[in-house]
């Protein structure tokens, strides 16, 4: 987004561009986020500019933070959510004439958010603020949210997404992601595992973040306490395995999705343990017996689909990942792929866990 673009967008929200400062802030692959300082006020502010091509009804977005964020305080929990900033018109958010809509936040003050989980306390507290999350707003009325994307981590959709993907491919595309594209045809089992969940109603839905990655949370800077999770575009119905299983996707690898060096991919052992000790120690009553008997395959099943969806993308010539260079969404399927077979022998060395056996009546020891 340039400068000038932001600039002209300011006054929506009641700042004078000419003393404004603006930086960006995160790194997301969908939404562009700012920082921006107010010199005539003295404060700052997070401005988001929603990508519509991905959520199309941003106002959704609003209505489903709203309503989690007065939950959360109307019942007194220690998550405190950022203001929404509104317009000088009184809306929740501007769309410019590009259709871009554009939201702000309080910017907390004396926090960060790490870009990685450096050690096993990290994963372990991160994983207990996103179960604690989920288990503070179990009493809340889950019909009053929208399903901001629909069939988000629905991975028999992205899988249908990958086969459609394979036979529309661009075809230079196709060649040069065929072997990758055959490895994760064979993954196929943990499809068969979600869709016998699907119709279950041991299986329950529950308000989920969607997006639980470390750097979604903020810390703070003095005592590196959890302040709040933050980034709550896809906070929306969904099942047990969303949160748990991105964690272990994004934090028990010593490196990022975005890696090259597939060597070093592999699951790390005490991360994993942390991730799950930490989620169930919020998270264990509020489970099913079925849920947690099935536990192990969350990371599974969001590995997997994080894999189909970069492959999907590559092929269809990246219309959807922000990305730096040709490949880049094949790699990123590669890494995806290598973390899913590191997975795959993790869990079977540690649980003995049978991942290969038709999952309905698998049990899933310790
Ligand atoms: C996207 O934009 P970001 O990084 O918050 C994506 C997630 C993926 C992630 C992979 C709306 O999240 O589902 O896991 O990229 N969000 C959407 O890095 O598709
Ligand atoms: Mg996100």
């Amino acid at each position: 987004m340039n400068l000038a673009t932001i600039q002209h967008i300011l006054p929506q929200f009641g700042i004078d561009p000419a003393h404004a400062e603006i930086n960006p802030l995160g790194n997301g692959l969908i939404n562009h986020t700012y920082k921006i300082t107010d010199h005539l006020r003295h404060i700052n502010i997070v401005l988001q500019v929603v990508n519509t091509a991905v959520f199309h009804q941003p106002e959704d977005i609003q209505h489903n933070y709203l309503i989690v964020r007065n939950y959360l305080a109307q019942t007194g929990s220690t998550i405190a959510l950022p203001r929404p900033l509104l317009t000088t018109k009184g809306e929740m958010g501007y769309t410019d004439d590009e259709n871009r809509f554009w939201r702000g936040f309080e910017f907390i003050e004396n926090t960060y958010s790490p870009d990685l989980a450096h050690n096993t306390q990290l994963a372990y507290t991160a994983a207990r603020c996103f179960g604690q999350f989920t288990h503070e707003l179990n009493g809340s009325n889950i019909h009053l949210l929208r399903e901001i994307l629909p069939r988000f981590h629905d991975l028999g959709y992205r899988f249908e997404q990958f086969e459609e993907a394979i036979l529309n491919a661009v075809p230079d595309r196709k060649i040069r992601a065929e072997e990758l594209v055959d490895g994760l045809l064979k993954k196929a089992y943990i499809l068969s595992f979600f869709n016998s969940i699907l119709q279950n109603p041991d299986y329950r839905i529950r308000v989920m973040h969607h997006d639980t990655k470390v750097s979604n949370i903020l810390f703070n800077k003095d005592s590196n306490e959890v302040v709040c999770p933050v980034d709550m575009d896809t906070v929306m119905p969904g099942r047990f395995y969303s949160d748990i299983g991105d964690m272990i996707r994004t934090m028990t690898c010593s490196v990022d999705e975005n890696s090259t060096d597939f060597n070093a991919i592999h699951i790390r052992k005490e991360y994993y343990k942390a991730i799950l000790n930490g989620y169930l120690h919020e998270m264990a009553h509020s489970f099913t017996v079925e849920e947690m008997r099935h536990i192990h395959y969350s990371g599974l099943i969001m590995i997997y689909q994080q894999a189909l969806r970069f492959m999907t993308d590559f092929l269809k010539g990246d219309v959807y990942y922000r990305t730096r260079y040709p490949d880049h969404n094949l790699d990123r399927a590669r890494n995806q792929f290598c973390l899913l077979e590191s997975l795959e022998q993790f869990l079977k060395e540690e649980y003995n866990f049978p991942v290969r056996i038709p999952a309905q009546n698998t049990v899933v020891p310790g």
